[in-house]
């Protein structure tokens, strides 16, 4: 059973499976969520740019795309395709019930970057349309960067999942530097700090690019199973789903090869068919 509390709209403000007092973490949420629906495709419900004017045929296609390829999936991540045009609190928010009501968490990945006080404001406002978890970058550190958005989401149980290793090419110019440390004059490669800063803030997962699965492996060795890993890039970005596993990726992020599919309800069902069972 799980309580859905709905403001004035009747939208759903309250995290996916949250009872009062429970205390499950989102990264266990998910765990169950991807069990139950034998999946771990989180899809990416993104769209190409359209006409602001045309809002309410990019709502309806989101919700049609949701509700043909629900059964196949064990989360839905949302990004600037979606909020920019439909807005958080008049748009996004109906996805997000509707998201809920097939039982599913919605991350939004906003990749929140900025100063500690304005992160707090951020994701205060994604949590209060009902997002389960949000992305941050972890470039911004921990004391007035990102310590301020893992507060309030131990307070409202949500999650915070960070960036670790991006999926594009120019990922190697910020993630995949070598740092050097200022005392020691120890080497360490960027993503390699940001993975022991996972364990150590204690993240509900880290994106690591299904491009770069030796990253994954590398990544992996580091978290074990105590920071799942969430892998996007894969079909469109040229990675692929079964290689990002077997490196050790829990998590597939798929948009393109589903949303833009003639048939998405059938690209997402072979592709979920295709991979190994949910551990
Ligand atoms: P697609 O499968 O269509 O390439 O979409 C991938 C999604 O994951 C997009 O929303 C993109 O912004 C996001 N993403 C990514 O591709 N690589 C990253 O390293 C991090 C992301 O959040």
């Amino acid at each position: 059973m799980r309580r859905l509390s709905r403001n004035s709209k009747g939208y759903s403000v309250t995290p996916l499976n949250i009872e009062a007092g429970g205390t499950l973490s989102f990264k266990a949420r998910i765990e169950e969520t991807a069990k139950n629906k034998a999946s771990r495709i989180v899809l990416a419900l993104d769209f190409p740019f359209q006409n602001p004017e045309n809002r309410e045929n990019l709502l309806a296609k989101a919700q049609s795309v949701l509700e043909a390829v629900h059964p196949y999936i064990c989360a839905v991540k949302i990004n600037h395709h979606l909020v920019l045009p439909l807005g958080t609190f008049n748009g996004v928010q109906k996805l997000i019930s509707r998201i809920h009501e097939k039982e599913l968490p919605a991350i939004m990945d906003c990749k929140a970057n900025d100063i500690g006080a304005s992160n707090q404001v951020i994701a205060e406002y994604y949590y209060a349309a009902g997002f389960d978890a949000l992305i941050a970058n972890p470039f911004v550190g921990w004391e007035e960067g990102l310590k301020p958005i893992f507060d309030v989401a131990r307070k409202q149980q949500r999650g915070v999942i960070l960036l670790a290793y991006m999926s594009h090419k120019g990922a190697t110019e910020g993630y995949g530097q070598t740092v050097c440390d200022a005392e020691t004059g120890k080497k360490t490669p960027q993503y390699v700090v940001f993975a022991r800063k996972a364990l150590q803030w204690d993240a509900d997962g880290v994106v690591v690019g299904a491009t770069v699965p030796e990253k994954i492996r590398e990544i992996h060795e580091i978290l074990g199973e105590k920071v799942p890993i969430y892998s996007p890039g894969i079909g469109a970005q040229g990675g692929a789903a079964e290689t990002a596993l077997k490196a050790g990726a829990r998590y597939l992020i798929v948009g393109r090869e589903i949303t833009l599919a003639q048939n998405p309800a059938q690209a997402a069902k072979a592709l979920a068919a295709s991979l190994p069972h949910v551990r």
